[in-house]
């Protein structure tokens, strides 16, 4: 996968894309990434990006004129690209959004700043807007940032043996099951028997029933989208009942 960014802050990169699983991905040739500066597609003395908004108001729009000569130019090197404009009116971004993206072998980034960009960048030069979270942040990097990220995580070969993104949260819509290392017992609070009995059938239904338990607890919202197998409702079912015999009790106690 090929990922070109266009950003006012090109240094704001460093940092996030030279560790870890990035950085071995761009080492294998899995990912590569391209920063561009906006400023280096402007002709005047000033190298001006910004202007004030027609109509009055407080704040600078991102001027169309440098924006389109960037995506255009390196479209020019690159050839079929997916254009993605990060902004608060884009679709909220999942896992789901990820594991499409994984499979476009090339991405353009513009990275908004100011009030936003001219409305003819969104209407004639973005395939598509995403958003990260209804917040609005100082630009769009932080969230090209993101997006890249967990994108990345999904393309083959970028997750070494130790994990598989399928055995992700969200993979399947739920929230992941605990995770124990060693010790067995840490200030008197033990790892669960079955993670130690070697029981792969047992541990994987308690894995199972952990994640169910989770995000009953922590994201309801979430199983009305998740993919449920027979062995899941059976599962959940027992929880439910667990829960409800506990709200009982809980009730009960209040009484
Ligand atoms: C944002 C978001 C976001 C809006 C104005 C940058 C800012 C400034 N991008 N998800 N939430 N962008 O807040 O993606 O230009």
């Amino acid at each position: 996968m090929r990922v070109d960014i266009v950003t006012l802050f090109p240094s704001m990169f460093q940092g996030p894309f030279e560790e870890s699983i990035i950085k071995r991905a761009r080492e294998k040739g899995i990912l590569s990434i391209y920063i561009h500066n906006l400023r280096q597609f402007t002709h005047n003395k000033h190298r001006t990006v910004d202007d004030v908004p027609f109509g009055g108001g407080g704040g600078m729009v991102m001027k169309p004129e440098p924006l389109f000569e960037a995506v255009e130019k390196i479209k020019e090197k690159v050839g079929a690209v997916r254009v993605i404009l990060l902004s608060p009116q884009g679709v909220p971004f999942d896992q789901g959004k990820a594991k499409e993206l994984a499979k476009v072998k090339n991405l353009i980034f513009v990275c908004g700043r100011y009030e936003g960009v001219d409305e003819r960048v969104r209407e004639h030069l973005v395939d598509e807007e995403i958003s990260i979270g209804d917040y609005v942040l100082t630009g769009g990097e932080l969230a090209a940032m993101v997006v890249v990220d967990v994108v990345a995580r999904m393309l083959p070969g970028v997750l070494g043996c130790e994990k598989s993104a399928k055995e992700d949260s969200f993979y399947e819509g739920l929230l992941d099951y605990p995770h124990y290392t060693r010790p067995m017992e840490f200030r008197g609070w033990k790892v669960p028997e079955v993670l130690l009995s070697g029981n792969h059938q047992e541990i994987r239904r308690w894995r199972r029933k952990k994640m169910l338990e989770v995000t009953l607890k922590k994201r309801p919202d979430l199983l009305e989208r998740a993919k449920l197998d027979q062995e899941d409702k059976k599962l959940l079912s027992e929880i439910k009942g667990l829960f409800d015999a506990g709200k009982d009790k809980e009730n009960r106690g209040k009484i």
